[in-house]
């Protein structure tokens, strides 16, 4: 029986029809089979869809059907006959899997605990397989072939595969997860900050592969738009584990891929119905239940569900009663199908209905055990991936029914299979004799790698095929570096100084990056990000010149077209404008920030957002994008946690600066003028693109109005290298000195003049732009002395910045005070850190700062309240000056309030 006669009968089986009511079907049913038999089924489709649009007019409901049977999408009578040699490629796949288990096993074995896993790759080898050999470009043209996410635990036999090929040595594959010993090995997962030729996207945090992949679909429709790339038939492939479907992040933008139409994004689920404690849906059908999901959010499904060993118990099924059974069978039950074996199989699958036993009992038990899921079958795979590949219009999931741990003996399919490590002798003997790999049983209880000649038919092969799609896929290239970056002078107009008028630096960083996009050479590079922020930081200027992104262009009339600043949707628009999604967003500036290698174009991402929704909210993928050698920069916007006033508690930031303090390649600013960003933003576009240094920049940006001074002669290193003076006192030398970032500055400023005012107390006022990169040079530092002990002492810029100035240092943030206490280490005591910890409130900036204690007056009142411990001040007078100050000595503490 074909599979749409099935399909087309299984639909019989929910509704029960009422009693009198069969013929009448029967006579709809004839007469709906006489229009598909005489003018074909897209004439059945109009039909069924004119008459449910009828019905839903007329007042019936109809309810929606978003799943199908649970049977494969494509008929056996519309599969093409598989193109390849299928025993060759069972024996490379059946090589691939033994050492990616020979890999993990001996690992173990040698090194307890160092961990690696074998079940999720067996279930995945065929998927992979079928894609290597017939599937996965390595280029088209100038520009990188397919983008293939892994599933990160499959990795094993992606190395596995790569040994075979030559790609990667021996050595490296004996020394896997075992990176730390001078010897070329190979990472647990695909990290491309530890192999940066070998893998191009970190997916093992669950989740980040699939929300990254359909961005990554998105920006090269984006560059292609834009024409910055030429159109190619690449696609983004994302393995995912149906486990990891739990995610939010992987089912939270599949909208995007419909709504942008997204045909170059595949997605392959490998449904093994178990994640790592157990069943992903022990009680229902998880197959199913994705199913509706992806086809609720507009996407092609091809469910691939049973192998072609199948199709003949199929072609029995006159009833569809097999069909039906197959449908009533919940997951946890198919898995100990697996686990209990063919009779099992027999007296509880087929048992349920006579029919069905009679139908299986020319079948022994065994043949039974070993009936096919569609995802270990390379025809019904291929099938598939062909209509992925050639299916128009929206991005397609291929849902792959697998085992896990398929192959694995005894562990096959048992909820423990995800932490298997390690075979038993006998285990590793009955795999050998399994996949027949040609080696001793001696060296299959030791679990010894097996690699034939590469004369030999199968290497052969691989090879030719991967030659055919252009050569080995796993390789990263960065291009040589051939690119200018601005000077500073063309940032002279935000070193100018705003003239006396007020502005915010976020004003400032707007302006800048709008000169930007107009740059001849690198303007086009700029890729502007906002998840519906833009008018929060002042971009509708931006808006209006380079418009945003609309892979359709603009399908309306803006209301307010005859407005000089309109909102300008356009096909070539520049500005990413993700809407409400930090996590989306992020992604974007992931694609954006690695492109410099993924596309060779070097782009340029300002990822603008809500300082308080960035690294706290998506601090995983920011991880990820640091372990891509993501490059851009990182714009916290309303930061700071008393200069966003209003908003309170979940809206007032104090904490960024800590968070980002944390990724390695992450260097972070908080500066207090526009000309402070400028220096910042020219270094690290000349660091990151001329210089390829692998680094990417988190800078606060504030929205509080003062006037913007202009760049004082000399300060450029102290502002990249973390401070510099700003203001000295104009008379004595300075007994105290006050270090101020972000507006925060501005108080240092007010408390420098109270206390030379009123109570004679001269000061020398310090921008700290970069607490964390003076951390970072001091640990440095500290490490070289440490190690060359024989040789004379260096200093950490901070303290030759602070040479010869002498006396307490009160250090005032609108962060927490353990950004400032960073460098507590080195100034011996001297340091008073005032900062935000504790929760925000919704009030104007004058009682925020009073309340968190970082105004001037309290950082006058910290300066002389040291001063008086230390015997240089007047005790008494001190505490009379806190009163006077408006201090008050028993206000509770504000990092408990
Ligand atoms: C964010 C995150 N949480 C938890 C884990 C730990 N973890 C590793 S594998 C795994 C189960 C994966 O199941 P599934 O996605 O079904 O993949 P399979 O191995 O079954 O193919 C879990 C929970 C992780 N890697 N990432
Ligand atoms: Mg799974």
């Amino acid at each position: 029986m074909a599979t749409q006669e099935i399909n087309n009968r299984i639909l019989e089986f929910p509704a029960q029809p009422e009693t009198g009511s069969e013929e009448e079907v029967a006579e709809w049913i004839e007469a709906f089979d006489q229009v598909i038999e005489d003018e074909g089924p897209s004439r059945g489709c109009h039909l069924m869809e004119a008459l449910i649009e009828h019905a839903r007019a007329s007042g019936v409901e109809v309810p929606l059907q978003l799943n199908t049977p649970y049977v494969n999408t494509i008929p056996v009578e519309e599969e093409v006959p598989y193109p390849g040699d299928r025993q060759i490629e069972r024996r490379l796949k059946s090589l691939t899997r033994w050492n990616a288990m020979a890999m993990v096993h001996r690992q173990n074995k040698k090194d307890p605990g160092i961990g690696g896993h074998i079940s999720t790759y067996s279930s995945l080898a065929t998927l992979l397989e079928v894609g290597f050999n017939h599937f996965f470009h390595a280029r088209y043209g100038d520009q990188p072939g397919d983008f293939i996410y892994f599933q990160g635990h499959a990795s094993p036999g992606v190395y596995a595969r790569a040994y075979l090929l030559g790609r990667i040595t021996e050595e490296q594959v004996q020394n896997f997860r075992h990176e730390l010993r001078d010897l070329p090995a190979l990472s647990s997962y695909p990290h491309p900050w530890l192999m940066p030729d070998f893998w191009r996207f970190p997916t093992v945090s669950m989740g980040l592969g699939p929300l990254n992949s359909i961005y990554q679909a998105r920006f090269m429709r984006y560059l292609e738009n834009r024409g910055i790339i030429p159109r190619t038939p690449r696609k983004v492939w994302a393995f995912v584990g149906d486990g990891e479907t739990d995610e939010p992040e992987s089912m939270g933008s599949l909208w995007l891929g419909s709504r942008e139409k997204l045909d170059n994004l595949i997605f392959v689920v490998n449904c093994n119905l178990q994640r790592l404690d157990g069943p992903v849906r022990g009680n229902g059908n998880v197959i199913q239940e994705l199913e509706a999901a992806f086809h609720g959010a507009g996407w092609n499904v091809i469910k691939v569900m049973w192998g072609s060993d199948w199709d003949r118990l199929f072609a029995r099924d006159r009833s569809g009663l097999l069909v039906k059974r197959l449908g009533e069978v919940v997951d946890g039950e198919y898995q100990t199908y697996k686990v209990k074996g063919g009779e099992y199989i027999r007296r509880e699958f087929f048992g349920k209905y006579p029919e069905l036993l009679e139908m299986v009992s020319d079948l022994s038990d065994d043949e039974l055990h070993r009936l096919t899921r569609g995802g270990h079958d390379p025809q019904k795979v291929y099938n598939a991936y062909k209509r992925a590949v050639e299916h128009e219009g929206s991005p397609t999931v291929i849902l792959a029914h697998t085992v896990k741990g398929y192959g694995l003996g005894s562990a096959e399919a048992r909820n423990a299979t995800h932490q298997e490590k390690k075979l038993a002798d006998q285990a590793l003997i009955a795999f050998r004799s399994r996949f027949e790999i040609p080696i001793p049983e001696t060296a299959a209880k030791e679990g010894s790698l097996y690699r034939p000649p590469d004369d030999s038919p199968e290497i052969v092969y691989a090879r030719k095929r991967r030659e055919e799609l252009g050569g080995f896929l796993l390789i990263r290239e960065v291009p040589p570096p051939s690119f200018q970056a601005p000077p500073l002078t063309e940032f002279a107009d935000s070193m100018a100084g705003s003239k006396g008028r007020t502005v915010s630096t976020t004003m400032g960083f707007v302006s800048m990056l709008r000169q930007l996009m107009k740059d001849p050479k690198i303007g086009k590079l700029i890729v502007p990000i906002i998840p519906d922020e833009g008018r929060t930081f002042g971009m509708e200027s931006i808006i209006r010149q380079v418009g945003i992104y609309a892979s359709q262009g603009q399908l309306y009339k803006p209301h307010d077209l005859d407005m000089l600043l309109y909102y300008r949707e356009a096909k070539d628009g520049q500005i990413l404008e993700e809407g409400i999604t930090e996590a989306g967003a992020m992604a974007s500036f992931t694609a954006a920030g690695t492109a410099y290698a993924n596309y060779k174009v070097p782009m340029i991402p300002f990822f603008t957002y809500y300082s308080m929704f960035g690294f706290q909210r998506i601090g995983d993928m920011v991880w990820a994008f640091a372990d891509s050698r993501g490059k851009g920069f990182m714009m916290g916007g309303t930061a700071g946690r008393t200069t966003l006033a209003g908003e309170g508690l979940q809206h007032q930031d104090g904490h960024s600066l800590v968070l980002s303090s944390t990724v390695p390649t992450c260097h972070s600013y908080d500066p207090a003028y526009v000309y402070e960003i400028a220096v910042i933003v020219q270094d690290g576009i000349r660091r990151m693109y001329q210089e390829l240094e692998d680094r990417f920049y988190y800078i606060t940006i504030y929205n509080e109005d003062y006037a913007m001074p202009e760049i004082p002669s000399g300060c450029e290193e102290g502002i990249l290298r973390g401070i510099y003076r700003y203001k000295s006192t104009p008379e004595d030398k300075a007994v105290v000195q006050l270090f101020g970032s972000g507006p925060i500055l501005n108080e240092a400023l007010r408390a420098q003049s109270i206390l030379a005012e009123k109570y004679g107390v001269q000061a020398d006022v310090w921008s700290v732009t970069s607490y964390n990169e003076l951390r970072r040079d001091a640990l440095a530092i500290e490490r070289w002395n440490r190690l060359h002990p024989s040789q004379p002492e260096k200093r950490p810029y901070i303290l030759t910045a602070l040479d010869g100035d002498e006396g307490p240092i009160v250090a005032a943030t609108d962060y927490m005070k353990v950004v400032p206490d960073q460098l507590a280490p080195w100034l011996h005591g001297r340091l008073i850190t005032l900062g935000t910890d504790g929760f925000g409130r919704s009030d104007n900036r004058e009682h925020l700062r009073r309340h968190f204690e970082v105004n001037a007056e309290s950082i006058a009142a910290a300066a002389l309240s040291r001063l008086a411990r230390d015997g240089k001040f007047d005790a008494q007078r001190a505490q009379e000056a806190l009163e006077e100050l408006g201090v008050d000595s028993e206000k509770i503490d504000p990092a408990i309030a």
